[in-house]
């Protein structure tokens, strides 16, 4: 698929409408994970360079480097960026591409999850760990073992379990992992190996982490994503099947996992009764955003539920060159989200 034309946008009122503005407009930023650690905000996302990089549907023109951590002491007040939490040169094992990626906290210590290729081209999921929520973080001489594909976003649930989840298409290779090998052949084509229209879609990962959070503690399985029949979703139904940005919370003992459609634009959502699922899809939490990509974090803070997410509205389109942003999402009685306009 082509870049998406945005000729047509007058940037000037699409950002008198906007829902919310860039939380930083010194550096550009994207795929933000939020929480609060000791009741202050803490969002992690990739930190978006323009390094020259023509666009594909690989994503070659994500050629991010580093990671910075934004904090901010309350919702309304000014956003701190901390500076480099951790660089690729600094891990061993990572070539290129420091892509989504997500933190989380467990007795003190601060654990970064982030998704790069290797040596090989191949995206690797990798650990690094810090005293501080802001980092800086050491990277583990490794990824983690039998990691493959991008996107983690690590759960801690009620009763300190933690779950990772991840996967992405296309660029993100989840589609080469059909067999639970990499396949390498036709590595130019972002769609080899996608299922047919009317096969079931394929589907994000979740796996248990080890006490340590440095390794999975089982093999990662599928996170089936059902329709209102119970039925898998189809690979053609682009508006509803996973495709990258897994994310999960919890209200009221409900587990919604959220995600993007990716090429069709839409931050979408399905419940289920444990971090496993089946999961069935419920909406959109997201209408899409300026830019190809929308990728986003759900968190809590002080008794209101925020979502965090990204455009390309400040750089007037450029796909790679994103925003963070957040704005609050509310609930109907049902447990049911309320779709957001993003302008
Ligand atoms: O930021 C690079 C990639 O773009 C992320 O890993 C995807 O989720 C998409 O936002």
């Amino acid at each position: 698929m082509p870049e998406e034309s945005i000729d047509h946008i007058n940037f000037e009122d699409l950002n008198k409408n906007a829902l919310s503005k860039p939380l930083v407009s010194h550096m550009y930023t994207a795929d933000p994970s939020a929480h609060v650690f000791d009741g202050k905000i803490y969002i992690y996302p990739s930190h978006d360079i323009d390094a020259g990089e023509a666009f594909d549907d690989l994503g070659s023109h994500f050629a991010m480097e580093d990671y910075h951590v934004l904090s901010m002491d309350s919702i309304d007040s000014d956003t701190v960026d901390n500076g480099v939490a951790l660089h690729v040169k600094d891990v061993l094992w990572a070539k290129q591409q420091m892509w989504a990626p997500d933190a989380n906290e467990k007795n003190g210590n601060y654990y970064l999850f982030f998704p790069a290729k290797d040596y090989e081209g191949v995206f690797r999921i990798g650990v690094a760990i810090s005293n501080s929520p802001i980092g800086p973080f050491k990277a583990q001489l490794e990824a983690i073992k039998g990691s493959f594909s991008i996107d983690p976003a690590v759960f801690k649930d009620d009763n300190e379990d933690y779950y990772m989840y991840f996967g992405g298409l296309w660029g993100g290779q989840l589609q080469r992992w059909k067999t639970g090998v990499f396949n390498a052949t036709q590595p130019d084509s972002p769609t080899a190996f996608i299922p047919n229209a009317n096969e079931p879609a394929l589907l994000p990962f979740v796996a248990k982490m080890s006490d340590n959070l440095l390794e999975f503690a089982e093999e990662p399985k599928e996170l089936q994503i059902l329709d209102e029949n119970g039925q898998l979703l189809k690979s053609g139904d682009t508006d509803r099947r996973f495709f990258e940005a897994a994310w999960m919370h919890k209200r009221n003992g409900l587990y919604y996992f959220s995600y993007s459609t990716g090429d069709t634009h839409f931050i979408c959502y399905a419940t289920g009764d444990n971090p496993y699922g089946p999961f069935t899809y419920k909406g959109r939490i997201l209408n899409p955003v300026v830019g190809w990509t929308t990728h986003h974090s759900v968190c809590d803070v002080d008794g209101k539920t925020y979502l965090f997410y990204h455009d390309s509205s400040l750089s007037k389109g450029v796909t790679h060159l994103r925003s963070v942003k957040v704005a609050e999402i509310s609930y109907r009685s049902d447990g049911s989200i309320v779709t957001l306009n993003p302008y």
